[in-house]
């Protein structure tokens, strides 16, 4: 079977809040405080996944992780019911549900040895998302465990920042030949922490045993960052032999394109210029952090979030885009609306590994029948609602917990309970 993409969603976890966590986020600090719910985010994820099925994609999924995480809370020498309310809101975040900070993955073509390798981010600048990798791990080893094809890694250790996906890009003439790898890093100083150290990125390369010759090391504008583009992926999306990108994505744009076009004259990119869309709409819309996808007739899709639609200096730019040559050939608008409220569009769902399908665990291959199955567990067990004060209240702790574990057994994932 030749290597193809698949994209894995995080299922949306029962305990999806809304709790202002991540400084520099801009849905995440507009919306701290508001009522979530966690029943119609995660609906509203798996439609997702339904329809890049039916587009003919290829589609995983990673189970949400175990919260309120009871580990991290006790490692601080406290519990639910004592913590403050930021430890506790930082305990029971839904975070993993952002799959394209999960990890980073580099596919076999693209390294010496032949292996895809996979780093778990660590995650470290956000308290909230910092005590995700365990379990993150434990999920990687269970989906990759087939040592003849992957190589999994720990965690690059603090203090390099280490946000997996988010800030790695791809480009190849098609997903299972070598391509060239783009780590974009951010240089912190400016009013938003930067999320990505170089450092991390370099050890993952090199971790990952990739060609130096074919690989960069780019620059996050800091605009970008202050606009609120805390991960590259708010700002640019790459696939195959194509790079979308905001103008201001990078600190010097055209020694970025140069350095592309050398490692790959066939690259194509294409600029959305700050005149018809400013990095303020392209942060509210989410226009970047969509899904540029290979159809299997070869056309490219962009599927990206209900808001883009709504903005209509961005779905101006991208209806002319569409009626001209350009390579994006398809606009897909889904709703993920939840999930955007705390800064989170449908490229942040999803984290991308090109493999032989039959070399992952089957159990984390989506069908119909078996979202189906999860549609209903979700509809049966995940809270409705849930407001910021609810959050220590044992009856909801309970149910969060019971209702992953519902989801675990539906799925005969209940190795990682
Ligand atoms: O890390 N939001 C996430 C959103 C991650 C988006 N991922 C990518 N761009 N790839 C974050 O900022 C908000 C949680 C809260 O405020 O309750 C949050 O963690």
């Amino acid at each position: 079977m030749a290597l193809v993409e698949i994209n894995f969603d995080g299922v949306i976890g029962p305990s999806h809040n809304y709790a202002g966590l991540s400084p520099g986020n801009i849905a995440s600090a507009s919306n701290a405080g508001a009522v979530s719910q966690p029943r119609a985010a995660a609906l509203q994820g798996l439609e997702k996944m339904r329809a890049n099925l039916r587009l003919g994609l290829a589609q995983g999924f990673f189970m949400p992780l175990d919260r309120p995480n009871l580990w991290w809370l006790d490692s601080l020498g406290t519990d639910m019911v004592r913590a403050e309310s930021h430890i506790q809101a930082a305990a029971f975040s839904a975070s993993a549900m952002w799959a394209a900070n999960a990890a980073t993955v580099s596919p076999a073509p693209d390294c010496r040895g032949g292996l895809c390798h996979l780093t778990p981010a660590n995650l470290v600048t956000m308290p909230h998302r910092s005590h995700e990798s365990p379990g993150t791990m434990a999920q990687l080893a269970l989906a990759f465990a087939d040592k003849d094809h992957f190589a999994l890694h720990m965690p690059v250790l603090p203090p390099f920042g280490d946000e997996g996906a988010a800030n790695h890009m791809r480009l190849c003439p098609s997903h299972g030949e070598a391509g060239i790898e783009i780590f974009v890093y951010g240089k912190s100083g400016g009013p938003f922490p930067a999320r990505q150290h170089i450092e991390a990125s370099k050890a993952i390369a090199r971790r990952h045993q990739l060609n130096p010759e074919r690989t960069l090391f780019i620059q996050q504008s800091e605009i970008a960052i202050a606009a609120g583009a805390f991960h590259n992926d708010v700002v640019a999306v790459a696939n195959e032999r194509v790079l979308f990108t905001h103008e201001q994505a990078f600190e010097d744009p055209e020694a970025a394109y140069a350095a592309i076009r050398a490692k790959m004259p066939e690259a194509e990119i294409v600029i959305v210029p700050a005149d018809r869309v400013s990095l303020a709409d392209a942060v509210q819309s989410y226009l970047f952090n969509a899904q540029l996808v290979t159809l299997p007739s070869g056309e490219m899709a962009l599927i990206l979030p209900t808001e883009a639609k709504a903005n209509s200096r961005v779905w101006g730019w991208l209806e002319e885009h569409v009626a001209g040559n350009g390579p994006i050939r398809r606009l897909v608008p889904v709703d993920v609306r939840q999930s955007m409220a705390n800064g989170g569009g449908p490229a942040c769902l999803r984290l991308r590994v090109v493999a032989d399908p039959t070399t992952v665990d089957q159990r984390f291959i989506a069908d119909e029948a078996k979202l189906d199955r999860m549609a209903a567990v979700i509809a049966a067990h995940w809270p409705e609602s849930i407001a910021p004060d609810q959050l220590s209240d044992p009856a909801l702790v309970k149910q969060v917990q019971d209702a992953r574990l519902a989801l675990l057994k539906a799925c005969d994932l209940s190795d990682l309970a």
